[in-house]
């Protein structure tokens, strides 16, 4: 095969180099009949190229031909690098192409619904350039989303989705080297795994089914199963019935269960660890990736201390009190109050990620393990960022008759669940376990508004498509 060029790596050490790359057309541009310019661009990287009439090389049919290519069209160009005296202005690579061969081999249609250009820009771009007269479209959520296909090329969108897939890697490796195995348990099963009604209900071959709410109860019988420790990165599908910025129909989660040996802050020392390690990672070697977003989206770096803080869900209804929000010390926080109490942890500990644990057990699911020293209270903890909850986890009841006892109190059918409860009868060691939203970790890490822009193709209550 010929040697192909990424654009990114178009540099002054390749002048008067012969290069072929691939790029979509960003802009054209023709200036008489005789030169025409297009940018090409490629994963985020951008190289003008010039077409200039020359005899036996380059046609005016040629000029025409390439400064007529509709935009995001795919093109190959084969032509000599060049450095101008100028800067290049709408262009990321400071060389040019003067072209000498070039096919089109993925034509776009004239009218795209999104422009990228103008999809890329930041408010505040937007705002001076709508100051400045210039006509150009504020491209809106719900379009973007639409045209997916075309709003994932910015290169902000293309660093979003990197993240994801190293935070996907680093929840793996990390794991790996304390010795957990990755699991995957079934997506199909008889009923709700968090209790509650947010399941999406389907006919298996005659049975009644749901999608999997979480890989609750599986993850838990590998413990029985003796793997001591598993992961899990797999969908998660909720029924969610409202509209939120931070809810998706489809999520993927990732998931761990592990044996405990004396306290449930086994588990949360887990977190601790793992979650430190990625945002070190990330603002490592993901500088790049962070700027991209950054530069659409603007944003300040997480805060986060090298051992994590860990109030008690007590100490936190106490905070809130002292700044006069008055909350139910039996009850779940609303949004709100974790946004507040996120705010004042900030302000008093330099911190914007800590777990928050010994939840009330009436806001928690049946399979939560009560305090010993307090039954009103259980073993159980929430993490969040920025004031938003990312991880809910706990110990579990292993003890199959009070796990039968707390499912009943929380309203359960104890027959769609018997060959969990089952489960515990043939011995089980102490254990828990977490669950992460993937989504939701990118969201919050980089202080995005919705959890929509770390969906690929979300999934809501109205959105089944694309
Ligand atoms: P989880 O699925 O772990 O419960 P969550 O972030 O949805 O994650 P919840 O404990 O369900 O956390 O909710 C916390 C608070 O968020 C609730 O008390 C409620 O005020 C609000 N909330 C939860 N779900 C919704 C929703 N679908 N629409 C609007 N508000 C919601
Ligand atoms: P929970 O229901 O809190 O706990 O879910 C765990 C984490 O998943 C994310 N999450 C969501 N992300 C996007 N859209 C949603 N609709 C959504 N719902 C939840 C959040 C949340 O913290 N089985 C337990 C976990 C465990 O105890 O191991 C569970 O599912 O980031």
């Amino acid at each position: 095969g010929r040697k192909w060029t990424a654009i990114e790596f178009l540099k002054e050490d390749l002048k008067d180099k012969e290069v072929l790359i691939r790029g979509r057309v960003q802009t054209t541009r023709a200036v008489g009949k005789n030169i025409g310019f297009l940018v090409l661009r490629e994963r985020g990287f951008t190289v003008q190229c010039v077409v200039t009439v020359a005899p036996e090389l380059v046609s005016r049919q040629m000029v025409k031909f390439a400064t007529s290519l509709s935009r995001e069209s795919y093109v190959d160009v084969e032509g000599v690098v060049s450095v101008p005296g100028v800067a290049i202005k709408g262009a990321s690579q400071q060389v040019e192409i003067q072209v000498r061969k070039l096919y089109c081999v993925g034509k776009a249609i004239p009218n795209l619904p999104i422009n990228i250009e103008d999809a890329a820009r930041s408010e505040a771009e937007i705002e001076k350039a709508l100051q400045a007269g210039e006509q150009l479209v504020r491209v809106n959520q719900d379009t973007r989303l639409n045209f997916r296909v075309l709003d994932i090329r910015t290169p902000a969108n293309q660093a979003i989705f990197r993240i994801q897939c190293q935070v996907e890697n680093i929840f793996r490796q990390f794991l790996l080297s304390e010795g957990f195995v990755g699991i995957h348990t079934p997506k199909l099963i008889a009923g709700s795994s968090e209790g509650g009604s947010a399941v999406f209900k389907l006919d298996y071959k005659g049975q009644p089914a749901c999608l999997a709410q979480s890989p609750q109860l599986h993850k838990q019988m590998a413990i029985c199963g003796d793997f001591g420790r598993v992961f899990e990165i797999g969908p998660v599908f909720r029924a969610e019935d409202s509209f939120t910025h931070r809810h998706l129909c489809e999520f993927t989660g990732l998931d761990v269960e592990t044996e405990i040996k004396e306290h449930y802050s086994e588990v949360m020392d887990i977190v601790d660890r793992l979650f430190v390690s990625m945002f070190d990672n990330l603002n490592e070697n993901f500088k790049k990736e962070l700027e991209a977003i950054g530069r659409q989206y603007p944003f300040e770096p997480l805060k986060y201390l090298r051992k994590t803080l860990r109030l008690t869900f007590q100490e936190g209804v106490q905070m809130l009190k002292d700044a006069g929000v008055e909350v139910d010390p039996y009850g779940d926080l609303n949004t709100e109050a974790e946004r507040k109490l996120g705010q004042l942890v900030r302000d008093k500990y330099d911190t914007e990620f800590y777990i928050l644990h010994r939840y009330p057990l009436a806001v928690r699911p049946f399979y939560t393990m009560p305090c010993y020293d307090d039954p009103a209270y259980s073993n159980s903890f929430d993490v969040f960022i920025r004031g938003e909850e990312i991880i809910s986890g706990a110990q579990r009841v292993h003890i199959p008759e009070l796990l039968t006892t707390r499912a009943e109190a929380c309203g359960i059918d104890v027959k769609t669940i018997s060959t969990y409860i089952d489960s515990f009868r043939y011995g089980a060691p102490p254990h828990g376990g977490f669950g992460v939203g993937l989504e939701r970790v990118v969201m919050l890490f980089c202080a995005l508004n919705n959890i929509r822009k770390t969906s690929l193709f979300p999934r809501d209550p109205l959105r089944l498509a694309p």
